[in-house]
């Protein structure tokens, strides 16, 4: 299709959905137009898509996952297409702005935070790479809830994200699934030895699949992401009559739990775990069958995997329906799990590690709570004599009234991995140590990824233009062509050109600030970036205290040699989670203190952007100068803003932790601030038990100065949340070790400010930032996943009706 086409086509499809010209249509008619005229013609290779992957008997992963983030799909669908600069101009000539009605469309926000996204940057990367490789997840009514300041203070509202329609999925009534919740199961003879699962009550839902095209970046591949509503069965209509009935069932899809990490424990969170896996486990047999192979060769066409533990009762579920449907014996079925199943940890933090109470099991999935005790009778029995007593007793699945989902995923797969170098060999030597004795080749490392084309070409349009005019265009298929741009550094004329596009950026940033919190920001002061869910272990509050340092010191001498600098804070915080939202509250109070007070002469302003997400991550991220990873060494699994703000030529300041260790390696030490203690200094500590924050309080003449403010009224309006705070500080030890690395954080702050002020050196170190990103470039990533793990390979090019190759999907 060309311009003049397109524009045809668009007043076109206007007229027949709305009847209306274009000068009379509302922007989300029009957003709706487009993504009519889009999908209408991505749904042909999205079809072909399916057929080819079962004509040519391809083996298909399927990547089951409780969240996923993509945020907005109009721009990147477009991009992927090859559409976009053709629509923007076709748009521009009828008088309308691409950009203004991509604001029309809602963020998909069915993810918390890193987790989401990265299974989104994956489905991104594995339709762009031509891999056959599925989502799986659940069609929640409700998303993550939206962030407002009232009081500065953290009020939630609902994500009505569906109000007006989703234009990209495709319900699928004929793909429907049942799925039993509840009720009791008892086991009869059928006279032959085998065991028959008897149901009695409970309730039988309806799964419905809503599917979304997940569109390659121009190869003609289109691969799905399914995700899963509940309805009542229409055989069973007569038994929900009342509203609480149907209510109750009509829960269980209606929201995301919005807890990021720490584990709640609520059935309604088991049953959502339970009917996604559920229905996506039988779809899938479903298929296989319809292949027309063996059962015993399922392992050569299906891979199933676990995203962090929440899907890990895929594991019972496939041995259910291969045993008690398929009637297949327990060693083969168990055999073909194990092949089919890998699962992927992403968190250190105890509280994270999922368990549920027997009893909460046996009521939510009775039958399943069956296979996991004949599991885990069989597991120790196996090990009975080959292993000690104690190790078998800390790795069984259900200890003490409480299945263990992390045990249950590595027992019943054959790989598991962490999502960076460090945090996988933690895994190994640490929080998953005894299963490492068990079944070191099990374990294996894949460090997260990015989709470059969201956060780059998408996100950040002024940078892409100077790369394909400084390298060629070829980085944007091949990412690791931006090691091109290091024989740049020494080039002014590109310095420059990176400069002012980055300059481009913070003035869009500062627009958008000013028209949001009605801040004013110097669009050369040092844009200074934090930006994730708040999380003690991420220590918004070291970012803080650094703040309150430069600010009585500015107080103390406003003639102070600093860079200006505006800090930004982008984060929300588990509902549940006060002390979270006390970090919050305080972040703010201190901004409107800091913003308001003319004596420090604009040095310092501190912007917390409400609402962070991802579209707000792709107007701050091309923005930042200064990327803040500050977590207690060991804490963070990976990280992916890190890497995203690496890729748009961020510095940054980083503790080694998660994935911050390999992008020191990528850059070298000269182009990054690294502080902190080290991840073996914190075991250290925990070894010896010798940390005392008071000590750091009572000595530390910086640390006491800065800690007080907390509670000695200088920061208005924080009483109880600044004595909260404190007490963590000094009266709890300071968990995240926040006093103790905040001197040296001091320092790290101190040589990038010195940094900032030599022009040149900065836009270098930018430069060698952006140059070296590639290789975290999340087609990289899945094509690990893909060899290593999954076994499965790019689809073949196909050839259209003249003969000519319509993908060439792209190797590395
Ligand atoms: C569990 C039980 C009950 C309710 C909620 C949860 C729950 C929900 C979400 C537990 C964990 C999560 C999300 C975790 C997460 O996002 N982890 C992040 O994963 C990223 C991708 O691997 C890493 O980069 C981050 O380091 C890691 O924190």
């Amino acid at each position: 299709m060309d311009k003049t086409e397109f524009k045809r086509c668009f007043s076109r499809r206007l007229a027949e959905k709305f009847a209306m010209e274009v000068s009379d249509a509302s922007p989300n008619e029009l957003y709706q137009t487009l993504g009519s005229l889009m999908t209408s013609t991505y749904s042909q290779n999205w079809q072909q898509t399916w057929k080819d992957y079962r004509e040519a008997g391809q083996k298909q992963a399927y990547y089951f996952s409780i969240e996923f983030l993509p945020g907005k799909m109009l721009k990147s669908n477009l991009l992927n297409m090859g559409w976009l600069e053709m629509v923007s101009e076709g748009l521009t000539e009828l008088g309308i702005s691409l950009d203004d009605l991509a604001e029309v469309e809602p963020d998909m926000a069915l993810g918390n935070g890193g987790l989401g996204r990265l299974a989104s940057c994956f489905m991104d990367s594995i339709a762009s790479t031509g891999l056959p490789g599925n989502g799986n997840g659940i069609r929640y009514e409700y998303g993550l809830f939206k962030q407002r300041f009232v009081d500065n203070y953290q009020v939630e509202l609902p994500d009505e994200w569906l109000q007006k329609g989703n234009l990209w999925e495709v319900r699928k009534e004929s793909k429907a699934v049942d799925v039993r919740i509840g009720g009791d199961v008892y086991l009869s003879e059928d006279g032959f030895g085998n065991l028959t699962p008897n149901y009695q009550g409970g309730m039988l839902l309806r799964a419905v699949p809503y599917d979304t095209g997940m569109v390659g970046y121009q190869n003609d591949i289109v691969n799905t992401m399914r995700l899963w509503s509940v309805e009542i069965s229409p055989e069973e209509e007569d038994r929900y009559r009342s509203i609480g009935d149907r209510r109750a069932v009509e829960d269980l899809t209606s929201v995301l739990y919005p807890d990021d990490s720490s584990e709640a424990g609520r059935k309604l969170r088991l049953s959502q775990e339970y009917f996604f896996v559920s229905a996506g486990v039988q779809s899938i047999l479903r298929y296989y069958k319809q292949l027309n192979k063996p059962m015993d060769e399922i392992n050569q066409y299906i891979a199933i995997h676990i995203n962090d533990t929440h899907p890990a009762m895929c594991v019972a579920e496939f041995m259910r329906l291969l045993i008690d449907q398929e009637k297949m014996g327990w060693e083969r079925a168990w055999n073909l799990t194990q092949e089919v199943m890998s699962y992927t940890n992403h968190t250190i933090m105890a509280e994270a590690l999922e368990k549920w109470s027997i009893d909460m099991m046996k009521s939510v999935c009775p039958r399943i709570y069956q296979i996991i005790e004949e599991i885990d009778r069989r597991f120790v029995e196996e090990m009975t004599g080959v292993h000690d007593f104690d190790l078998i007793q800390r790795t069984r699945v259900i200890q003490c009234g409480q299945v263990h989902m992390a045990h249950l995923a590595i027992i019943g797969s054959h790989s598991t991995n962490g999502v960076a170098k460090l945090h996988s060999d933690l895994l190994k030597s640490v929080v998953l140590h005894d299963f490492y004795l068990l079944y070191p080749a099990r374990f294996n490392n894949k460090t997260n990824g990015i989709a470059m084309r969201r956060w780059t070409q998408l996100a950040n349009p002024a940078l892409s233009n100077v790369l394909d005019d400084t390298i060629g265009d070829s980085w944007r298929k091949n990412p690791s062509d931006l090691r091109l741009l290091l024989n740049f550094e020494e080039d002014d004329q590109v310095l420059e050109a990176l400069a002012d596009a980055k300059w481009e950026n913070k003035k869009r940033l500062a627009t958008y600030i000013e028209d949001h919190c009605g801040i004013k920001v110097n669009s050369n002061a040092i844009f200074d970036v934090q930006i994730k869910r708040l999380h003690a272990y991420k220590r918004q509050l070291l970012n803080l205290l650094h703040i309150i340092k430069l600010y009585l010191d500015l107080k103390e001498n406003p003639d102070l040699p600093i860079e200006p600098r505006v800090f930004i804070f982008g984060a929300k915080a588990a509902p549940s989670y006060h002390y979270a939202k006390s970090i919050i509250k305080v972040i703010n109070e201190t901004a409107s203190l800091i913003n308001q007070d003319d004596s420090i002469n604009n040095k310092l302003k501190v912007v917390f952007l409400a609402n962070y997400n991802v579209s707000l991550a792709e107007r701050i991220i091309p923005a930042a100068d200064v990327s803040e990873q500050i977590s207690l060494a060991s804490k963070e699994a990976s990280g992916t803003s890190n890497m995203k703000l690496m890729l748009n030529g961020a510095v940054t300041i980083a503790t080694l932790d998660g994935a911050n260790v390999e992008i020191r390696d990528a850059v070298g030490d000269d182009n990054i601030a690294i502080f902190g203690l080290t991840e073996s200094e914190v075991y250290q500590y925990y070894e010896n038990r010798s940390y005392s924050s008071t000590d750091i309080f009572k000595n530390d003449a910086v640390v006491y100065k800065v800690v007080k403010t907390l509670v000695d009224g200088t920061i208005p309006n924080i009483i109880s949340e600044g004595q909260e705070i404190f007490d963590s500080l000094i009266k709890y030890n300071d968990e995240f070790f926040v006093l103790r690395d905040f001197g040296d954080y001091c320092l790290a702050q101190e040589s990038i400010n010195q940094a900032y002020q030599d022009k040149r050196r900065w836009r270098q170190i930018s430069l060698r930032n952006i140059a070296n990103a590639g290789r975290f470039s999340s087609d990289k990533t899945v094509q690990r996943y893909a060899d290593d793990i999954w076994q499965i390979e790019p689809a073949f090019a196909h050839e259209d009706d003249r003969g000519v190759t319509q993908h060439d999907t792209y190797l590395f």
